[in-house]
Parts: structure tokens; C-alpha cells; sequence
């Protein structure tokens, strides 16, 4: 399991906050995925075997947000 974390902008509520969670938590290989809407950020436990972070930007534009990885 690797852990890695999204900086996201564009969030404005708990609505903002789910849409996101969802669209990552529904990637295969996501444990779990946090959202912090104060921070701005995603948290992401995932399997590296069969998940990449590049399908998290993804998944995240997809649902109407900007997204880049934090090191
Ligand atoms: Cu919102």
C-alpha cells in the first residue's frame, strides 16, 4: 500500500468534499480516500500494483476539480 496526497482546488462544500471522495474511492486499487476541504487536499491509500497516481488527477478533473500531486 503507498500513501499519497492531492492538492485540489476549486472546493467550496461538503458536496464538493463527497463528489471527490467518490470518484476516488471508486478507482480500483483506492482503500480510502480523504478529502479536507479546509486544507484542500486528498489523501490517498492505494495498492501501487494496480493503481498510478496520474488516473487520480484524472478521476478528479473528471468530477469538475483541479488536482496535482504534493511532495
Ligand atoms: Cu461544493
Amino acid at each position: 500500500m503507498k500513501k499519497t496526497t492531492l492538492k485540489i482546488t476549486g472546493m467550496s462544500c461538503a458536496h464538493c468534499v463527497n463528489k471527490i471522495e467518490t470518484a476516488l474511492q471508486g478507482l480500483q486499487g483506492v482503500e480510502k480516500a480523504k478529502v479536507n476541504l479546509k486544507k484542500g487536499t486528498a489523501k490517498i491509500k492505494y495498492d501501487e500494483k494496480v493503481q498510478i497516481l496520474d488516473n487520480f488527477t484524472a478521476a478528479v478533473k473528471e468530477v469538475g476539480y483541479e488536482a496535482e500531486p504534493v511532495n
